[in-house]
């Protein structure tokens, strides 16, 4: 078994459709290229990484919940439950200190306003939003400077 630092690559509700769901806004990738791409940049920077996409509340928050002491640090696309659930918040809260790295595709400021606010974002030590898939590679570069950082 290897003994490498690991990361949590959690995605929200909607995300298993990345490529087919309004690709206007999510683009054509879909979430096994995003998996692909992860694992390319965990691997560059020596992780390993876990990832797993729910639409269920609750397996997101076990996720979090099991992540401490396993994983070195989290990147979460919640989906819409990043405007909705103040119990993924507080389960992000109880796994600190753990590093956490919040991604949306899109430009969530450009579009409605009830998504213009995220109850993650108070736990995360950093917000990617905008850059399309591309925001994962770089929740992942995010993470690995932080971990190199701080040990
Ligand atoms: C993904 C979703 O499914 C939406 O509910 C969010 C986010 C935005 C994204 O941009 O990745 O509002």
């Amino acid at each position: 078994m290897s003994d490498r630092r690991s990361l949590l690559v959690l995605n929200g509700p909607n995300l298993n459709l990345l490529g087919t769901r309004r690709p206007e806004t999510y683009g054509n990738t879909t979430l096994a290229d995003v998996e692909a791409q992860v694992r390319d940049a965990a691997e560059a920077a020596d992780l390993d990484v876990a990832f797993l996409q729910s639409n269920h509340e609750g397996a997101l928050i076990d996720a979090v919940h099991a992540a401490r002491g396993v994983h070195a640090g989290i990147v979460i696309n919640p989906g819409a439950y990043s405007h909705t659930s103040i119990a993924l918040h507080d389960a992000l809260e109880a796994v600190q200190p753990l590093p956490v790295v919040e991604v949306h595709i899109s430009n969530v400021h450009r579009r409605e306003a009830f998504r213009h606010h995220s109850y993650v974002s108070p736990q995360a030590d950093a917000v990617i939003v905008g850059a399309g898939v591309h925001g994962y590679t770089l929740a992942v570069a995010h993470l690995a400077h932080l971990l190199a950082a701080g040990g």
